[in-house]
């Protein structure tokens, strides 16, 4: 990959969906990666309406300084595995949840994935721990931000002690 100037503000991380009404299940992702102040963008692309469109975006993103490419898609959900087939960058996969399957589809059209051509895949609906693992891979090589995962991980640990109920009292 030819070195690019980059900003800080530059996104790291895409997000890209099927259709747009996929957001509701990405939005999550997309707060996770607010949360942690981890710049991204977010894409309508469709492995099976706007092939071409997909194809460019997978094969460009390492080049344009992305790290990481968050794919959610519902139904016979192609574009994870299709976006990791055109990139070398780590590619999480969301399955949404439609109506007629309740995501099963979605979920097993994503995790299926040969041998060679890795897809993350995290629960069906899973959009918050996709931007949090997301978090976790770019806090691989970068200490700041692995700090900022284990206040986090403590937070969160802090946060279900105080809703302990004490049901043996
Ligand atoms: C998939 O078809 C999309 O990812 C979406 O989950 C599903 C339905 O898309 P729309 O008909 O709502 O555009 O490709």
């Amino acid at each position: 990959m030819s070195e690019q100037r980059r900003d800080a503000d530059d996104p790291v991380v895409g997000i890209v969906m099927g259709s747009d009404s996929d957001w509701p299940t990405m939005q999550p992702a997309a707060e996770a990666l607010d949360e942690f102040g981890i710049p991204y963008e977010a894409h309508v692309l469709s492995a099976h309406r706007t092939p071409r469109r997909m194809l460019d975006y997978a094969e460009n993103a390492a080049g344009r300084g992305l790290r990481v490419i968050i794919a959610g898609a519902g139904g016979a959900a192609h574009l994870p595995g299709m976006v990791a087939a055109a990139t070398p960058l780590p590619v999480i996969g969301v399955p949404r949840p439609l109506d007629r399957l309740d995501g099963l589809d979605s979920l097993l059209s994503i995790v299926q994935m040969p041998a060679g051509v890795p897809v993350a895949t995290v629960s069906i609906g899973g959009g918050r721990n996709a931007g949090l693992l997301a978090v976790r891979i770019l806090a691989a090589g970068d200490p700041a931000l692995l700090a900022d995962v284990a206040r986090f991980q403590a937070d969160l640990a802090a946060s279900v002690v105080a809703r302990d109920l004490t049901l043996q009292e």
